[in-house]
């Protein structure tokens, strides 16, 4: 692994010094400690439009947007204004207010699959909650699962995930029973014929299959032709329920997420990250005979003490309203667009062969020549090379996910001289 200069960041290698005090890995979410990456991560500021500020006063053209979240740029000012707003009013109620409802209203017209939908506080509750919910209403224990795909820290799901878990080779998390560990079957990505011979073996079993429909947390891949339709056909023959975690998705890939690209009709869909505008807000959803099984009508318990919270729906509601206003969406097709081509264009002259995936604002550059459509062939990614290449384009004032295993993402706010000076770093990052 690289060993970069700590002396250009004397500030916050301070910090992490005094984090590791007090936290542990010195940071509140594993992939932040640049494991993945070498080195030790830098302090941020403050972070406005696609640039970030760190603790000795760098300044970043930002491609990680908080992990999506930040599809308009950061802080933008409908946002920010409307919290503002929000926060006179009062910082939690712990009582029902308007614009949860507003929120509500807003999803279910949004994606159509989504007719009954519960506000949480983070894309692991949202998945939790769809999990926990998918076993309430089919009566069964078993659940589905992708390798390589990362649903949050849910003890359920956190067998072969992806993301954080995954960039520290421990895909199988410490403290997760086997017993539980055990009614989650986890399968390659991609692989029809495992899924077939699963649900011959065990379909009265199988509560649910969930999944990322387009993968993005073993960094960023593709279903092949197919297979979305193949699980969506074999859980309805089973009476198993298709799960769409579109926490990443979720309204960046278009207005109804990745489902209203590839016109699959989940039962139930997480959410998160772009819903809130930068605060913490997650939800879930489906169709309204699973939904209405839920605490109070129904047996299945879930409950949060910040749910709906005002602050989170205005920030949400006012993000939400401004990717709509504007067709956010197509801006974004537009700008990934000219970045996906200057990468080619870079790969080409630089003789690099490297995979290359985007799918509007999402990207990853794969340090690998050969295909990536599951977790076993995005593993064949030359990590060193891609931490060479971090904290080369990190120094020249470029932040990448640091990860191999993570997407990038690109927001409205990245103007074309961000970009240009991205090619520019980037091309000397490739180049070396
Ligand atoms: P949170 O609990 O972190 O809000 O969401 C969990 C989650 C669920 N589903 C998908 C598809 C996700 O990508 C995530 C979280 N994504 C990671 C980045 N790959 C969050 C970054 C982090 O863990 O710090």
């Amino acid at each position: 692994m690289t060993t970069p200069d700590p002396t250009l960041r004397p500030q916050s290698a301070e910090l992490f010094a005094r984090a590791k005090r007090f936290i542990p890995g010195g940071v509140n979410s594993p992939v932040r400690a640049f494991r993945g990456v070498g080195g030790e991560p830098f302090f941020v500021t403050r972070a406005e439009a696609a640039h970030i500020y760190d603790s000795d006063g760098r300044e970043y053209v930002d491609f990680v947007g908080t992990w999506g979240p930040a599809i308009l740029g950061h802080a933008p000012s409908v946002v920010v204004e409307a919290v503002r707003a929000a926060a006179g009013r009062g910082l939690s109620f712990g009582i029902p207010n308007p614009d949860e409802v507003e929120m509500a209203r807003t999803i279910c017209e949004w994606v159509p699959s989504i007719k009954k939908v519960r506000l949480v506080n983070s894309g692991t509750e949202a998945t939790m909650s769809c999990v926990r919910l998918a076993r309430g209403f089919t009566g069964r224990d078993r659940i589905i699962k992708f390798e390589g795909c990362y649903h949050g820290h849910v003890d359920a799901l956190l067998v072969k995930a992806g993301s954080g878990a995954l960039t520290h080779g421990r895909p199988d998390s410490a403290g997760v029973p086997a017993a539980l560990a055990e009614l989650t079957l986890t399968l390659p990505f991609n692989d029809e014929a495992a899924v077939r011979a699963a649900f011959a073996r065990e379909g009265a079993q199988i509560a649910a299959v969930i999944l990322e429909p387009i993968p993005a947390n073993a960094g960023l891949y593709f279903a092949r032709p197919g297979f979305l339709e193949t699980l969506r056909e074999l859980c309805t023959q089973h009476g198993a329920l298709l799960i769409f975690d579109e926490v990443m998705t979720g309204f960046r890939v278009a207005r109804g997420g990745a489902q209203e690209i590839y016109g699959i009709t989940p039962d139930l869909t997480a959410l998160g990250k772009v819903i809130g505008g930068g605060l913490p807000v997650g939800a879930f959803g489906g169709r309204a005979e699973i939904m209405d099984q839920l605490s109070p009508d129904g047996p299945v318990y879930q409950a949060g003490t910040l749910s709906g919270n005002p602050l989170a729906m205005a920030a949400g509601l006012a993000q939400l309203r401004e990717l709509a206003r504007t067709n956010a969406w197509a801006r974004l097709e537009e700008i990934g667009a000219a970045f996906e081509d200057a990468v080619r264009a870079t790969l080409k002259k630089v003789g690099k062969r490297y995979s290359l995936h985007r799918i509007g604002s999402m990207f990853c550059l794969f340090f690998t020549d050969g295909e990536v459509y599951d977790l076993a062939t995005a593993q064949r990614s030359d990590r060193q090379a891609f931490a060479r290449f971090f904290h080369a384009c990190l120094d020249g004032g470029v932040y990448f996910a640091p990860s191999q295993f993570e997407a990038g993402f690109i927001s409205t706010a990245h103007t074309g001289a961000d970009m240009a000076r991205t090619g520019e770093v980037t091309a000397r990052a490739l180049a070396a």
